[in-house]
């Protein structure tokens, strides 16, 4: 449910690649280990290992090589505004949301107690960044919330990279005990729909 990894696997689905996944396991703590730390020394998921060895990593940077190399469908923009938009919404949902998000569960979760940053240990929970978590989240949602009131996805008319990485927040928030607010129905609406493609899945 890891809402990076999850991006990348939607985005992948998206453009009808097929790409051999391998899961690693956040909880155990094998993105830490000697063999994981090999293929990314920051320790975060996803990473993509190409067939020569190079490994790219930061789902944005993964998405923009596959979109480069594979254009169609487009996800991350047919032209500077849109590409631009897209973008701007899609660091939105990564700063406001999922970082507020794992602020909230990270701090309050007995396995991560002394792993409250991704990609290596060592670094304490403190629980008051919980109520914090809560606070930007909430935040998070109303700006969806009002932005979907006026665009029938995140970053326009059409489906794009935006509404992934904000399906993929808004997802993960709700395993971790932060659903979207019973009266945002807009955003109820477009998660809804985005549930019903096939990529939700993958
Ligand atoms: N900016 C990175 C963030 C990657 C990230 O934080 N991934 C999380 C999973 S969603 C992770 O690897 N966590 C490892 C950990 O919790 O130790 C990206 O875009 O890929």
């Amino acid at each position: 449910m890891a809402p990076n990894p999850r991006g990348a696997r939607i985005f992948i689905a998206e453009k009808g690649l097929i790409i051999p996944t391998q899961e690693i396991n956040i909880l155990a703590g094998e993105n830490l280990t000697p063999a994981y730390l090999r293929i990314n020394p920051w320790g975060l998921l996803p990473a993509l290992a190409l067939d020569d060895g190079t490994v790219i990593t930061q789902t944005p940077c993964i998405c923009r090589y596959l979109e480069t190399l594979h254009p169609a469908p487009n996800l991350l923009g047919r032209d500077a505004l849109e590409t631009a938009r897209i973008g701007a919404w899609e660091r939105c949902s990564e700063m406001n949301g999922q970082n507020a998000i794992a602020e909230f569960c990270r701090n309050q979760c007995a396995p991560l107690a002394s792993r409250a940053v991704p990609g290596f240990a060592g670094v304490k929970a403190l629980p008051e960044l919980v109520a914090r978590g809560r606070q930007r989240a909430a935040w998070y949602d109303e700006q969806m919330e009002n932005q979907l009131a006026t665009s029938a996805y995140v970053a326009g008319p059409r489906y794009t990279a935006a509404d992934s990485t904000a399906q993929c927040a808004m997802d993960f928030a709700n395993a971790v005990g932060l659903p979207v607010p019973a009266g945002h129905q807009h955003t109820l609406r477009w998660l809804q729909n985005l549930s019903t493609r096939p990529s939700a899945t993958a």
